[in-house]
C-alpha cells in the first residue's frame, strides 16, 4: 500500500459519526431523566476510556451511576483492572460483567438494591412505600445493553446483533418487583476528536464498519498487537511484528498464512475485514487497547 495514512486522517475523514437517532435518542434520554433513579453505564472492558461516553454529564445529573464493565471475559484482565482501580477512585460503582455467559449479571440487582436503600428508608419515614428503581441503561452501540437487559429479564425479550445499532428505541422492562429497567440505542458524540478513541472504538466494532477507513482501522490493530501482544500476533497472523513502513509485506505474509490467492494486487480490503472481523468474532482475545499511563 504506497503513502500509508496515518492516524490523523482518521478523525479527519469526513465520518458520520453521529447520525440522526443518536440525537433523537440523546433528547428522548434527556426527557426521561427525571423519572430515572439509577444510570447503568456499560463500557467494553477492553476500552474502557474511549467506550466511555465523553458527554455523559450532559446526560446524568444527580443520579446514582453504575458503571458496568462488559465484556469481561473477551479482556487482558490485569490491563483492565487498572481502569477499574482508576473509576472506583472517582468514586463510580464499578462491576465486571459478563452478559454472555455465567451469573456475574446478578450483581447489577444487588448493587441496585443497595443504590435505593437510602432513597427507600426516607420514604419509609414520611410512611410511603418503598420506590421501584428506575434504572436507565446507556452506552455505545454494540456494547452488550440489550443482552445484559435480556439476562436480567430471564428471556430474550429484547433483539440482540454483533453490529451497532439494533436497538431503535427505549423500552422498559421489568426484572422484578423492585427495579425496572430502561434499554436505549447505542450512542456516540457529535465529535471524536482522539484518533486514538475512533480507532479503539472501531476496532472493537462500536462504529458501523461502513463508514470506517478499514485498511487504517486494521494497521492499527497490527500496531496495537505488535507492542502489547506480540504472541497473539504470531498465533493469529503468523507474523513477528508490524510497522507502518512494512505494510505490503506484512499484508502479504498474512495472506500467505491465511491461504488467501494472491491475484495480481493484494486484496487490502479483504485483509483488513478479516483482521477486524477477528476480534469480532472473539477469536483474538484477552486485550486491552486502552492502555493506563
Ligand atoms: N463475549 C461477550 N459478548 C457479549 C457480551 N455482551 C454482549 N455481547 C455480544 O455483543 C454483541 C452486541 O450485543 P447487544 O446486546 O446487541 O449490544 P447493544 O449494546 O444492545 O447494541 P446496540 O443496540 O446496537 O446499541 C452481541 O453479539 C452479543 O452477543 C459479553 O459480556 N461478552
Ligand atoms: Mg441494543
Amino acid at each position: 500500500m504506497s503513502n500509508v495514512e496515518n492516524e490523523k486522517s482518521f478523525s479527519s475523514s469526513r465520518i458520520n459519526w453521529y447520525p440522526g437517532h443518536m440525537a433523537k435518542t440523546k433528547r428522548q434520554i434527556k426527557e426521561i431523566m427525571p423519572l430515572v433513579d439509577i444510570v447503568i453505564e456499560l463500557v467494553d472492558a477492553r476500552i474502557p476510556m474511549s467506550s466511555h461516553l465523553e458527554d455523559l454529564n450532559d446526560y446524568v445529573k444527580n443520579k446514582e451511576l453504575i458503571i458496568v464493565f462488559n465484556k469481561y471475559d473477551l479482556c487482558d484482565e490485569v490491563e483492565t483492572e487498572k481502569w477499574v482501580n482508576y473509576y472506583e477512585k472517582l468514586g463510580f460503582n464499578v462491576l465486571k460483567i459478563n452478559s454472555k455467559e455465567g451469573n456475574s449479571y446478578k450483581n447489577i440487582i444487588n448493587l441496585a438494591d443497595k443504590l435505593m436503600i437510602k432513597t427507600n428508608e426516607k420514604r419509609k419515614s414520611k410512611g410511603l412505600l418503598p420506590k421501584k428503581a428506575k434504572c436507565l441503561v446507556i452506552g455505545v452501540p454494540n456494547v452488550g445493553k440489550s443482552t445484559l437487559i435480556n439476562k436480567l429479564v430471564g428471556k430474550k425479550v429484547l433483539d440482540t446483533g454483533n453490529k451497532p445499532g439494533v436497538t431503535r428505541d427505549l423500552k422498559t422492562l421489568k426484572i422484578n418487583d423492585r427495579i425496572d429497567l430502561i434499554d436505549s440505542p447505542g450512542m456516540l458524540w457529535p465529535k471524536i476528536s482522539d484518533s486514538k478513541v475512533a480507532f479503539n472504538l472501531a476496532s472493537m466494532t462500536n462504529i458501523k464498519e461502513e463508514v470506517l477507513p478499514i485498511n487504517e482501522v486494521s494497521m492499527y490493530i497490527l500496531d496495537m498487537l505488535s507492542k502489547y501482544y506480540p504472541h497473539k500476533l504470531k498465533e493469529e497472523f503468523g507474523i513477528d511484528d508490524f510497522s507502518y513502513e512494512c505494510v505490503d509485506e506484512v499484508f502479504l505474509n498474512i495472506c500467505k498464512f491465511k491461504n488467501i490467492p494472491i491475484k495480481g494486487d493484494i486484496d487490502y480490503d479483504r485483509v483488513s475485514t478479516l483482521i477486524m472481523n477477528q476480534i469480532k468474532n472473539e477469536k483474538l482475545k484477552g486485550i486491552t487497547f486502552d492502555r493506563f499511563k
